[in-house]
């Protein structure tokens, strides 16, 4: 399987991430990326290819331009104000106050962001662009005819909405691949997310519709992150009613029993019939996470794979979470590797 890799990853390189209240070193750090990197080579996966510039149009049918604009200048309008430290949102529109964009940095901060634990610095808007442009070539070789690619994408983006960054997610990767396979004429199309987390961007891009299938299976997020979406009862809406799914599952959950979430996913899959599956893999459902509460361990990750691969559907796999860095490049190639029938 061909890897898509670009190292202008290493852009995105902040300090901070609130946690705790403390300003911690994030647990999205550029070695994430390089581990798996590292891993891919000595496995000897596959070519690794650098993306291709595809340009803001595929990232803007899924993103609104004011946010993206927004993006572009942040940084920059946030020194501009003589700022100390990092961009970090810390004021919203509560309940009864007014969604209006507003032209201060801190109200825009705000305005774009649904959590704080994101800090934005010099270099996020260039890491951004390059891991929308690598989801976008893993989907090009995969509409030029590979079964499968390897989008291996920093930062992550599945957290991330139309006009909303959080949860280390700026672009929405998987949903910008899932777009592009619909413009380019696949009728329907899935979005599978193994991520410990919920997928709250992507069911929030897709929610009205019936062309793109989101599935997410994810720790109940009346325990963890995002805590304000993800429940079982929240279907789709209009003509996407029962257009999302969501599975939840409590903490110590280990493979054996996720597993069968993930048949009653792929069932629901075979009964779409889509064109085309993104994965969007998060690999923070290992046992040794340090910011989860699943018990996957590493050999199940072939297992994961290996059941994908079973749908029989051309499959772009974009990197999501993952925050044991020591194991973060065994577990993700392991979903490679058992894709390609390793056992
Ligand atoms: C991003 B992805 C830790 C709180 C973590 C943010 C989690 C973002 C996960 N104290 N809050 O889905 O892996
Ligand atoms: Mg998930
Ligand atoms: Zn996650």
């Amino acid at each position: 399987m061909k890897t898509v890799f670009s190292p202008l990853h290493s852009r995105r390189q902040v300090k901070t991430e609130l946690d705790g209240g403390l300003l911690i070193e994030p647990h999205e750090k550029p070695s994430r990326a390089e581990t798996i990197l590292a891993r891919v080579k000595d496995q000897a996966l596959g070519d690794v290819l650098e993306p291709e510039e595809f340009g803001l149009g595929p990232v803007q049918r899924v993103h609104t331009a004011d946010y993206v604009a927004f993006l572009e200048t942040c940084w920059q309008d946030w020194l501009a104000e003589g700022k100390p430290g990092e961009a970090i949102p810390a004021v919203w529109a509560g309940r009864g106050m007014r969604h209006r964009v507003p032209k201060d940095i801190d109200g825009r901060l705000g305005y774009y962001s649904f959590a704080a634990e994101t800090s934005i610095s010099e270099g996020t808007w260039e890491a951004a662009r390059a891991s929308a442009n690598v989801a976008l070539t893993a989907q090009k070789l995969v509409a030029e005819g590979e079964r499968a690619a390897f989008a291996l994408c920093r930062p992550p983006g599945h957290h991330a909405h139309a006009d909303l960054f959080g949860g280390y997610c700026f672009f929405n990767n998987a949903a910008i691949a899932a777009q592009a396979f619909r413009d380019q004429g696949y009728s329907r199309v899935a979005v599978l997310d193994v991520d410990f987390h919920h997928g709250n961007g992507t069911q929030a891009i897709f929610y009205h519709r019936a062309d793109v299938l989101t599935i997410s299976l994810h720790g109940d997020p009346d325990l963890v992150f995002p805590h304000f979406l993800g429940f079982e009862d929240e279907t789709g809406e209009g003509d996407g009613e029962g257009y999302n799914l969501n599975l939840t599952f409590p903490p110590g959950t280990p493979y054996h029993v996720w597993s069968q979430g993930l048949e009653t996913a792929c069932q629901r899959i075979g009964e779409f019939q889509p064109d085309a599956l993104i994965v969007a893999l998060g690999v923070d459902t290992f046992e040794d996470d340090p910011i989860s509460f699943f018990k996957l361990a590493s050999g199940d990750y072939l297992t994961l794979g290996r059941r994908l691969e079973q749908l029989g559907l051309p499959t772009v796999f974009t990197m999501e979470g993952g925050y044991d860095v020591d194991a973060i490049g065994v577990n993700a190639v392991n979903v490679m590797q058992g894709f390609e029938g390793k056992a």
